[in-house]
């Protein structure tokens, strides 16, 4: 361990990562190793080394010192591994069942070395190839109910809750997605990318004023509204999935921010898949409504038995947190919805739709969907009258 603590920062290949975990003890010295790089990601490098003698295998996650989506003119902050594997291990405290357990973290590398889950698949993947996954749902509404009230005010002291804010001080990641998901496409930014035949949609988008208005607040909650640890990039790209398990991986974003924002971004990664495939409507508003109720019911209980904080036990207090929890998670959704649609970093669900003309249909419909989703978000007062919205869309 001492050996890997005294290097100093270099990218890993397929040799040098074996060389780690070898230095590391994590393996036999003499035992033979396979490596291969499998980050599809847009930020990070990612090794799975395996020995298939012993049946054994580790991740590797390294980050590299600039946006891997990019290129390196666009620098990034090693700290975010250090962000990410402290993360995983608060997360691990709560819900042990639904994180990879973290094996060794070197900061100085920027190295995280963790659990292998190859024997799960990528959710978004799995989605597009039609896998239901039918405890997706219920896995993240326990795991955002329990992330988000153990890393709030209600159950930690105010003194303890801002000792850890401290710790996820992350204003760089913090900036992308300010910039990403909140201003460049709702502007005519550099960072934007959409195909030309879509020119006249997203220059009506850009000069729908009430629609700025509206992004506009939803920015202002996600720079000062710092309620509990989020995650921050939970898309459907950030889980694992089976039919039996759920893993939440790559918690890099993870600062205090509203609680609204992972439901959101979990919410509108979902919708996608019907926008892409209306054949998928039921499975996939089964599970928004799902996430919403597990997230609800293990939150409320955790609210009534656990929390420290006085203003708790007044009735009406909780009905108000989770009232504006899903509008705000409404409305970050519809931002996610047009973003991944003509901003920086796409997502397969829409990309990879064969037929030119039902892609940019698609596009179309994922822009103005999340258009309304902000602009009414105010108009949901539970989960279900958002599903009949959703039922009642055109598609
Ligand atoms: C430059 S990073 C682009 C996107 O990838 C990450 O997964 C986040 O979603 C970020 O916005
Ligand atoms: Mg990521």
């Amino acid at each position: 361990m001492a050996l890997a603590k005294e290097k100093i920062y270099e990218p890993l290949n397929e040799d040098s990562a074996v060389v780690l975990v070898k230095d590391l003890g994590l393996f036999e010295k003499e035992i033979l190793l396979e490596c291969e790089e499998i980050g599809d990601g847009n930020l990070n490098l990612v090794f799975r080394i395996a020995d298939r003698l012993n049946n054994k295998s580790v991740i590797i996650k390294q980050a590299l010192p600039y946006a891997k989506v990019v290129g390196e003119s666009w620098p990034l902050t090693l700290q975010r591994a250090q962000i990410e594997a402290d993360a995983l291990k608060i997360y691990h405290q709560h819900t042990p069942n639904l994180v990879p357990k973290v094996h060794y973290t070197n900061n100085d590398l920027a190295v995280t070395i963790m659990e292998d889950l190859s024997h799960l698949k990528i959710t978004r993947s799995g989605l597009i190839e039609g896998e239901s996954y039918p405890l997706l749902s219920g896995h993240i509404g326990e795991f955002l109910a329990k992330s988000l009230f153990y890393t709030s005010d209600y159950y930690l002291t105010p003194p303890a809750k801002k000792a850890l804010a401290k710790k996820f001080y992350n204003p760089e990641l913090c900036k992308i997605t300010e910039d990403l998901v909140f201003t460049d496409p709702f502007f005519n930014s550099e960072t934007n990318e959409f195909e030309e035949e879509l020119t006249d949609d997203v220059q009506k988008l850009w000069n729908d004023l009430v629609l700025k208005l509206e992004a506009a607040k939803l920015k202002k909650s996600f720079l000062t509204e710092g309620e509990a640890l989020i995650h921050g990039d939970l898309h459907t790209g950030s889980i694992f999935s089976s039919n039996e398990e759920t893993k939440v991986i790559d918690p890099e974003f993870a600062f205090f921010g509203p609680i609204g924002f992972d439901i959101g971004q979990f919410f509108a990664n979902l919708l996608f898949q019907i926008i892409s495939d209306t054949g998928k409507e039921k499975i996939i508003l089964d599970h928004i409504s799902n996430t919403w109720n597990s997230f609800q019911t293990i939150y409320s209980d955790l609210w009534l038995s656990e929390s420290h904080e006085k203003y708790t036990r007044v009735e009406g207090y909780l009905d108000y947190v989770l009232k504006k929890c899903l509008q705000d998670a409404i409305g970050f959704a519809g931002c996610e919805l047009i973003r991944r649609t003509i901003g920086l970093a796409h997502v397969q669900d829409l990309d990879g739709i064969p037929s030119f003309d039902k892609r940019l249909q698609a596009k179309r419909n994922s822009l103005s969907l999340g258009r309304e989703m902000i602009v009414h978000r105010a108009d949901f007062q539970e989960i279900s009258g958002f599903i009949d919205y959703l039922r009642t869309f055109q598609f």
